[in-house]
């Protein structure tokens, strides 16, 4: 397929960088990455200079990952005061509230008094350097002061996406044995309340050890624990609004991010400091031919990765505006997020295909009328952008003058690896074409696992050699790191995306080929959703499955298998997708729920996850081999009685 979008002269004139110049600029980055980074590595400012650049090794029985390792620095201190000089005045934070009458701007120098008054606050809690502090907030400018004030001392922090349960809260606390949670008493999100300091207390129930600090947000009504509990405006009146950054080494954790994968629990990805902030504020810049002066929205929330690198450190390393939103796009209205274009004159928009899908659908009379002039570059993140949604973006959003930037990354790689970058890059709907600076992707053949060099190839995605935003570790459990990411193909990072490489060099992520499903550009494990089913004292077993979903991408889709004596019924099933609500949270509601008298298993008793993929795809006629099965006759009484037809 040769669909190629060349960028107009305009996007051309106005671009960091050309083609030739991405060219020449990539193959320094791969042929010498220590000289490559070694300079752009000062594009962040250091307390002691580095002398070392990058010393990573692969090797499975070795591996380790290092950038930069004698260097020193801070993050916030990056963030915030080395800006001060020129841009005390500027706007460092739009936030958008809810409620679509009320918005804030914050200069740096408001930060900056904010963020060291945070941190004091962290510091007369007990909270040192090292020490983990886990936020559930909503999208609010506390989140941004919260993760800056732990930058600031030292502290590490871990989001909890403010939409999971108290249950997926608790083990989160527990696992990275945070002393300190930080909330707020109520999320406001499209009109509704969400009663995080309640979900906080059920949450904390079990570690009594652990304080809460809360962010007063709306105001309502919340239960007071005052051995515990701790009023986050109180204490900041009476803190000093002086704080020296803490000297933090360039390996020294800045942040844990839980994320699924295809077995087990949640795992904590760790992120470092320095080569990540160097990745971060990088990719940022170039990926969305950032100027100084652009407005940047990212609608992504801070309980996610992009939220880290692409709201939070990239912008506000790079001296960006970056806007931060409260609410959800489509409310009041299908307008929401044009409205807000329109109104902070925003010239970077960067979002997720379930977003645009969900707001194509809605009709193109939401975004007529409103002046979306401001909009120069256009970003999509998160799961495969399908060619329609894409033109959609393109044509109705961006009036075919703004370059569409399909960035495709993972929580694990820190920053984005394969993009367009706005100018030098042709696009093409649906691929994210061409790999960022210092990254060699690799398609590997899934069963040799030899790597297929002819350019155009399919199979899955690894990277053969490191680059500075990479995750270190899985906190507290180094092997689960090897084995997941460098056991199954020797030598290389698997990403657990499969690909296709075409004639250009293009790259097309063509989705996981593992057992993790993307909802709506949230990553869950099905392993998790099948633990919260058989959890239930009514279900004996349960398998869970992706399928194509027209918004979310994929939706979640349960067989289940009651235990004896249990009856099926319209009740049971709500109540069963009330129970997955509350066990993880909103985004892992089962969508189908089948019945199943039985699973089809070998004979060694594996579930057969293949076939159930394609019965809830309604694909049932080429089933392939059932031959293996204990009991072929499950997978008769499967189709016949199948959910998704
Ligand atoms: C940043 C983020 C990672 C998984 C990844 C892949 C999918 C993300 C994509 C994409 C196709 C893109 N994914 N961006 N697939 N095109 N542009 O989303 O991180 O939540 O860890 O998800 O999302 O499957 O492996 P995370």
């Amino acid at each position: 397929m040769n669909d190629m979008r060349t960028p107009s002269a305009d996007t051309v004139s106005h671009a960091l960088v050309d083609d030739a110049t991405y060219r020449t600029m990539y193959q320094a980055s791969v042929s010498d990455p220590d000289a490559f980074w070694g300079e752009h590595g000062k594009r962040i400012d250091w307390i002691k200079p580095y002398t070392k650049v990058k010393n990573t090794s692969f090797d499975y029985h070795n591996v380790s990952i290092k950038w930069f390792e004698d260097g020193t620095l801070n993050v916030a201190a990056n963030c915030i005061d080395r800006h001060l000089p020129e841009r005390a005045h500027q706007t460092a934070i739009i936030w958008e509230s809810d409620d679509p009458g009320v918005s804030q701007h914050i200069s740096y120098q408001e930060l900056h008094e904010q963020v060291c008054r945070f941190a004091n606050v962290l510091h007369a809690m007990g909270v040192k350097k090292g020490d983990r502090v886990v936020l559930y907030l909503p999208m609010i400018p506390q989140a941004a002061y919260a993760m800056l004030a732990c930058a600031r001392i030292g502290a590490v922090h871990s989001i909890v996406f403010a939409g999971f349960s108290p249950d997926a809260l608790g083990s989160r606390v527990a696992d990275c044995g945070a002393k300190l949670v930080i909330t707020a008493d109520e999320a406001p999100r499209g009109g509704r309340q969400t009663a995080l300091k309640a979900n906080a207390d059920k949450a904390l129930a079990k570690l009594p050890e652990v304080k809460l600090l809360v962010v007063r947000r709306t105001g309502g009504d919340v239960a007071w624990n005052p051995e515990r509990d701790v009023w986050l405006h109180e204490e900041m009146e009476r803190v000093s609004a002086h704080c020296e950054p803490v000297e933090v080494g360039a390996e020294d954790p800045l942040f844990i991010l839980y994320t699924s994968g295809s077995t087990g629990k949640p795992k904590g990805v760790l992120h470092t400091t320095g080569g990540y902030l160097v990745y971060a504020s990088m990719t940022h810049q170039y990926v969305f031919d950032y100027h100084d002066g652009d407005i940047y929205w990212c609608t992504a929330d801070v309980g996610w990765v992009t939220g880290h690198s692409y709201i939070v450190y990239g912008p506000l390393a790079n001296g960006a505006t970056t806007l931060m939103f409260e609410g959800v796009p489509t409310w009041p209205d299908a307008s929401r997020c044009w409205q807000v274009c329109e109104k902070h004159k925003v010239n970077i928009f960067y979002t997720a295909p379930t977003a645009i899908r969900a707001l194509m659908g809605q009709g193109d009379q939401f975004v007529e009328g409103i002046d979306l002039s401001s909009l120069r570059v256009l970003g999509s993140v998160g799961e495969p952008i399908n060619p329609e949604a894409w033109e959609w973006y393109d044509r109705v959003v961006g009036k075919g003058r703004c370059p569409i930037v399909d960035t495709w990354w993972q929580t694990e790689t820190g920053g984005i690896l394969i993009a367009p970058l706005p100018g030098a890059t042709p696009t093409k709907p649906g691929s994210a074409t061409r790999p960022f600076f210092g990254v060699q992707p690799a398609v590997l053949d899934p069963h040799s696992g030899e790597e297929i060099t002819g350019t155009v190839a399919e199979g899955v995605l690894a990277i053969t050699d490191s680059w500075p935003g990479q995750m270190r570790t899985v906190y507290g459990d180094h092997d689960r790191f090897v084995s997941t990411y460098f056991e199954q193909y020797k030598g290389s990072y698997f990403t657990g995306d499969g690909c296709r490489r075409d004639e250009d060099g293009y790259y097309w992520i063509t989705g996981r080929v593992d057992d993790v499903i993307n909802v709506s550009g949230h990553r869950m494990g099905t392993a998790e959703v099948e633990s919260a089913l058989v959890a239930h004292p009514k279900v004996s077993e349960s398998a869970v499955v992706g399928f194509p979903h027209r918004i979310k991408g994929q939706g979640i889709y349960a067989y289940v298998t009651l235990m004896h004596g249990e009856e099926p019924s319209e009740e049971l099933r709500k109540e069963l997708v009330a129970w997955v609500r509350s066990e993880i949270g909103p985004i892992a509601s089962p969508d189908l729920i089948q019945w199943a008298p039985g699973l089809p298993k070998t004979r060694s008793g594996k579930i057969m996850r293949r076939i159930l993929r394609k019965i809830a795809e309604n694909d049932y006629a080429a089933l392939g081999d059932t031959s293996t099965l204990a009991d072929p006759g499950v997978v008769d009484d499967l189709i016949e009685n199948r959910m998704n037809r």
